[in-house]
C-alpha cells in the first residue's frame, strides 16, 4: 500500500471554533496531522509514505467538478480575498458564518441565488458555525484532494490498497456546502472517480465518529455507489440532523444507503458488531471497489466523541474491513485525541494491510 500524505495541510491551520458561546482553540488542527505521519515514520509502514504532488487547477477542477458544484468551488477559491477585502484586518482572523437559508429554498429562503455579500456566500455555502475558512483553506483542501486522487491512481494502476493522509477531512461536505470541518469531500471523490473508472459500483464505508452526512448527500439518489456510515447517535450527536437508521436512500438509490448509529458510550464489542453487518451490506453488493472514510474519533480518549475504542482496537478494525478483498483507498477524516491519533492510525493501516488479499487474486 502506498500511504500518500498532502505535504501542504498546514496552509490550513484555523485558530478558533465556535463552542458554547465562545471561541475555543480549534480541535481540526495541523499537529494531527504531524503525529499521524511521525506514527507512520516510526513504524513499518514508513517506507511506503509518500508526499503527494500538487495539480494544476485547471486539471483538478472537472475532477472536483465530479462531486461538488461549480459555484460551491468558485466560492472557495475567491473566500480568503473576499474575506480580506471587505477589511484589511480580516487577514488576522478565521472567517465564519452567521447566517444561513435554512430549509428547503424553494418554500423558505432563496438558495438558487447568490448574494453579492460575503457573509451571505458563507453562509449559503456551509452548514455549522464550527469550520473555520482561512487563509491557506482552499489550497491544502485542493492538495487534499490530489492526496486522494493520487491513492485513487496507486489502485487504479493496480495496487490493492492505497491511503490518503490529508486534512482538513471531507466527510461532512456536500455537493455544496461546508461543515464540520470539512470542504472538498475526499471519500466522495475517490469513490466517484473510482466509479467512473472502474465503470462498476463502489461501496463506501464510514466509520468515523460522526455521520458522513456529505458523502450520504452526494450519493443519496444513486444505486451505484453504497454509502455505509456507523457513527454517534444523530439524537444526541453531531452532525445532529442526519445519520437515523431510517435514511435508506431514494428514487434510483433506494436501499443503496445504509447508517448504523450508536448511542455515545458504546464499546468496541458492540460497535464491531455494526462493523459487521455493514461489511456483510457492503459484501451483498458486489461493488468492484471499496473507499473507506477512516475518521479515528472513535476512540476512547477523543475529546469530542463518545465511544470506547482501544488503541489495540484498531489493529481489529483494519483486519475486519480488510477480510472483504477489496481493491480498496483509505481516506483520512477526524480523530482530536492527537497524542494517541498516530498510534490508532499505524494500527488501524497495519492491521488492514496485515490481513488484505484481494479476492480472486
Ligand atoms: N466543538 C470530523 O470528525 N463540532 N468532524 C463539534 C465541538 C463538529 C467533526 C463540537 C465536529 C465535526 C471530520
Ligand atoms: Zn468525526
Amino acid at each position: 500500500m502506498t500511504i500518500f500524505y498532502n505535504p501542504i495541510h498546514a496552509l490550513h491551520a484555523g485558530k478558533k471554533e465556535m463552542y458554547r458561546g465562545e471561541l475555543v482553540d480549534a480541535h481540526e488542527s495541523p499537529a494531527r496531522l504531524d503525529h499521524v505521519l511521525n506514527a507512520i515514520q516510526d513504524s513499518p509502514l514508513a517506507a511506503q509514505l509518500v508526499a503527494s504532488a500538487q495539480r494544476a487547477p485547471a486539471a483538478l477542477r472537472p475532477l472536483l467538478e465530479s462531486v461538488h458544484q461549480p459555484r460551491y468551488l468558485d466560492f472557495l477559491s475567491r473566500a480568503w480575498d473576499a474575506w480580506v477585502a471587505i477589511d484589511p484586518a480580516h487577514a488576522t482572523r478565521d472567517a465564519f458564518p452567521s447566517v444561513w437559508p435554512i430549509r428547503d429554498g424553494s418554500q423558505d429562503f432563496r438558495v438558487d441565488v447568490e448574494p453579492h455579500n460575503f457573509a451571505a456566500q458563507i453562509g449559503l455555502y456551509s452548514f455549522d458555525s464550527g469550520t473555520p475558512l482561512t487563509s491557506g483553506t482552499w489550497p491544502a483542501a485542493c492538495a487534499g484532494a490530489a492526496c486522494t486522487l493520487d491513492a485513487v491512481d496507486a489502485v487504479m494502476g493496480g495496487q490493492p490498497h492505497a491511503t490518503a493522509i490529508t486534512r482538513p477531512p471531507g466527510h461532512h461536505a456536500g455537493a455544496d456546502y461546508f461543515g464540520g470541518y470539512c470542504f472538498i469531500n475526499n471519500a466522495a471523490l475517490a469513490a466517484q472517480q473510482l466509479r467512473e473508472r472502474l465503470d462498476g459500483p463502489v461501496a463506501v464505508l464510514d466509520v468515523d465518529y460522526h455521520h458522513g452526512n456529505g458523502t450520504q448527500a452526494i450519493f443519496y439518489n444513486r444505486a451505484d455507489v453504497l454509502t455505509c456510515s456507523i457513527h454517534g447517535d444523530p439524537m444526541t450527536e453531531y452532525p445532529f440532523f442526519s445519520g437515523h437508521a431510517n435514511e435508506v436512500g431514494t428514487g434510483a438509490g433506494m436501499g443503496f444507503n445504509a447508517n448504523w448509529p450508536l448511542p455515545k458510550g458504546t464499546s468496541f464489542g458492540t460497535w464491531r458488531e455494526a462493523l459487521h453487518q455493514a461489511l456483510a451490506r457492503i459484501q451483498a453488493f458486489s461493488p468492484k471497489a471499496l473507499v473507506v472514510s477512516l475518521g479515528l474519533d472513535t476512540f476512547t480518549g477523543d475529546p469530542i466523541s463518545g465511544f470506547h475504542l482501544d488503541t489495540a482496537d484498531y489493529v481489529q478494525v483494519g483486519q475486519d474491513i480488510a477480510s472483504l478483498g477489496l481493491p480498496t483507498v483509505l481516506v483520512f477524516e477526524g480523530g482530536y485525541a492527537v497524542a494517541a491519533l498516530g498510534h490508532n492510525t499505524v494500527n488501524a493501516l497495519s492491521g488492514f494491510a496485515s490481513k488484505h488479499q484481494l479476492v480472486g487474486a
